[in-house]
């Protein structure tokens, strides 16, 4: 007789984003035609650029003929597209081999899997508000108890507030492994290199590991802020880093990102190359690699025109970034993030809860949002907004919030 993985009974709601779509739709079927602004989903809305599209188009031609055809690859990534990630790392003063970087269809799909090569009594220790895959991938691996006010029991949560910058203090209990995301999701904040720092000393005196999830890094404009957190002295023996040709090249829906795995972390009791070969190990057994194509795609975007392509649809979204942050400033709402990263994180007005507030805007502009507590219980209170729209879409929504919300 089968039974269930009973984990999954814990999580305590749906998926966040697909319950923003369930609850959008619902206020179209009851209002229909009116026309709703989408700033809830991080979700790319602009075409892939010149040099990207020739690159897949040349993934598909090699597909044609006999003599260039593929059918699977190396499952951690072809070895041009790994060599071309170790070359940007390399501009940035961080060393790493090809051997060190997994490709894989993104980053979603890599910071749910990563917790699967730590043992299952790991204690994790999450920013909170976080992306709501690393807790929800550890939940249903079994790692925490029930939800109760908020929380899951087991679950270590660092509260990320205004007053500290939304970083962080560094855990006042022991932890095994630690969630960080910079530029973060949903806050916007960006960690300084002395505030990674600090975590990677701490990491490195309790032999604890970093999962640093930099799928933002390409918005980061200040030469002063870390992009990589190889780029602070001592993250190698401690830190595994995820990253996505999403945010910056549009492959939202194309899918490619990457994961590097140091052959230089240590974890108690085994060879520091030993996480690294679990990640293959897992890899190799768990998945088949990323499409040949998309592959292809991802590689012209590294080339120097293709970097200076995705350059520009960074700074596309980051004017909308700097519109809907104006545009709410103007309203007189208190906002946070927006500048070296593609969030807005906005208190709600008059201590109204998250969703009421979903539901205020909603309603009253046709505009979405994210709810902040659906991102953590020190998300409660606030709520975010995405960058990542198609430019007219966005200004509708920041007039239409001018002039309809009543706050
Ligand atoms: N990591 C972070 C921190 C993210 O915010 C997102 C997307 C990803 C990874 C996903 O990267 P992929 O390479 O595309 O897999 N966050 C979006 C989309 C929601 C979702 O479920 O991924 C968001 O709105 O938060």
């Amino acid at each position: 007789m089968a039974t269930i993985n009973k984990n999954y009974d814990k999580l305590a709601a749906g998926y966040l984003f697909p319950e923003i779509a369930k609850r959008t739709n619902a206020f179209l079927q009851k209002n229909p035609g009116t026309e709703v602004m989408r700033l809830g989903i991080g979700n790319t809305t602009e075409p892939l650029t010149h040099t990207i599209i020739r690159g897949l188009q040349i993934g598909v031609e090699k597909l044609a003929s006999v003599d260039t055809y593929s059918g699977y690859g190396d499952e951690q990534g072809d070895k041009r597209l790994r060599k071309a990630l170790a070359d940007r790392y390399e501009k940035m003063g961080v060393k790493l081999e090809p051997e060190e970087i997994f490709v894989s269809d993104g980053a979603k799909p890599d910071s749910a899997n990563i917790q699967s090569i730590f043992s299952e009594d790991s204690v994790v220790a999450v920013q909170d508000p976080a992306y709501p895959v690393y807790v929800d991938s550890n939940v249903i691996a079994g790692r925490t108890k029930s939800f109760v006010n908020g929380k899951y029991e087991g679950l270590v949560y660092m509260p990320c507030t205004a007053d500290k910058g939304f970083f962080p203090d560094l855990p006042s209990e022991r932890v095994d492994l630690i969630y960080l995301c910079s530029p973060n999701n949903p806050t916007g904040a960006v960690a300084t290199k002395e505030q990674l720092k600090m975590f990677i000393d701490y990491a490195r005196l309790t032999q604890a590991v970093i999962i640093f999830d930099a799928a933002y890094s390409a918005y980061i404009s200040d030469p002063t802020l870390p992009k990589s957190i190889f780029e602070v002295e001592g993250a190698k023996e401690c830190a595994i880093e995820i990253n996505s040709f999403s945010k910056d090249a549009g492959f939202t829906g194309v899918r490619l990102g990457w994961t590097v795995v140091p052959k230089t972390i240590l974890t108690a009791g085994e060879d520091a190359s030993k996480l690294n070969s679990l990640w293959n190990r897992r890899q190799t057994t768990m998945f088949n690699g990323a499409s040949n194509i998309v592959q292809e795609g991802g590689l012209a975007s590294l080339t120097e025109g293709g970097r200076r392509e995705c350059q520009s649809l960074v700074s596309y979204y980051m004017e909308n970034a700097r519109t809907i942050k104006e545009g709410l400033e103007k309203l007189g709402l208190k906002v946070y993030g927006g500048t070296n990263a593609p969030y807005i994180w906005m208190k709600t007005p008059n201590g109204t809860k998250s969703w009421e507030f979903f539901d205020k805007l909603l309603n009253e502009a046709h505009v979405v949002c994210t709810p902040g507590s659906g991102f953590g219980p020190s998300g409660e209170g606030y709520v975010r907004f995405s960058a990542f729209g198609h430019r007219e879409n966005v200004e509708k929504a920041v007039k239409s919030m001018q002039d309809n919300l009543r706050l």
